[in-house]
């Protein structure tokens, strides 16, 4: 299952790479504290946005794990950015508590903001090593949780990198609705 609906907001599971979301007001990084650029999901955002990103991001930083905080989104295709620190996966505890919070803030801040559409990767599932499957349950979960209670944002996309990570998290959709 790749769609759900709670409330007035709807869900959506797409293949892609999210620094290349054209149809979202935000998309959120998976950053680190120091809110530079890295791999994975901060390289892709980061390189596509421009060196501004991380000089405009730099007055927030450090940020603890579960922090997110709003910039612009420079040269993306989008108008923010939200930068949202996950867990280090057997480092960082709670780590399930975290991850959600992860996600709960990066809500906030876009409810804050009045952005109506936005994009998540798969927070901490990379180089921070949160087991995919649990990371999936945490994230779906926390944002079906949140949606009945939205005000502004509709649409919430999660961009899954690979073929075989929109399976698994079409897979734990399916058994979360
Ligand atoms: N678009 C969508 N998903 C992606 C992309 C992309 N362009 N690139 C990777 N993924 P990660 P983390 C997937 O490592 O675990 C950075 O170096 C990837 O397959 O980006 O939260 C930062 O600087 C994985 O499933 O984030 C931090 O130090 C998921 O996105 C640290 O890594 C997250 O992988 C953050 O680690």
């Amino acid at each position: 299952m790749k769609e759900a609906e709670r409330g007035e907001a709807r869900l959506r599971l797409e293949q892609g790479d999210i620094s290349r979301q054209q149809d979202v007001e935000a998309v959120v990084n998976a950053a680190n504290a120091r809110l530079e650029t890295g791999g994975g999901v901060a390289g892709a955002i980061h390189s596509a946005a421009g060196p501004e990103l991380a000089e405009e991001a730099s007055q927030y930083a450090p940020i603890e794990p579960g922090e997110a905080v709003i910039t612009g989104a420079h040269k993306l295709p989008n108008d923010f950015v939200i930068h949202c620190l996950g867990p280090v996966y057997g480092r960082d505890k709670p780590e399930d508590e975290l991850l959600a919070r992860c996600y709960r803030e990066s809500l906030r801040l876009a409810e804050e903001n009045e952005i109506e559409r936005l994009a998540f990767p798969a927070i901490s599932t990379g180089a921070f090593g949160y087991p995919k499957r649990a990371a999936a349950e945490i994230a779906l979960q926390t944002v079906l949780e949140e949606m009945p209670e939205l005000d502004v944002v509709r649409l919430i996309k999660f961009v899954l990198y690979s073929e075989s990570d929109l399976e698994l998290f079409a897979d734990v959709l399916e058994n979360a609705v």
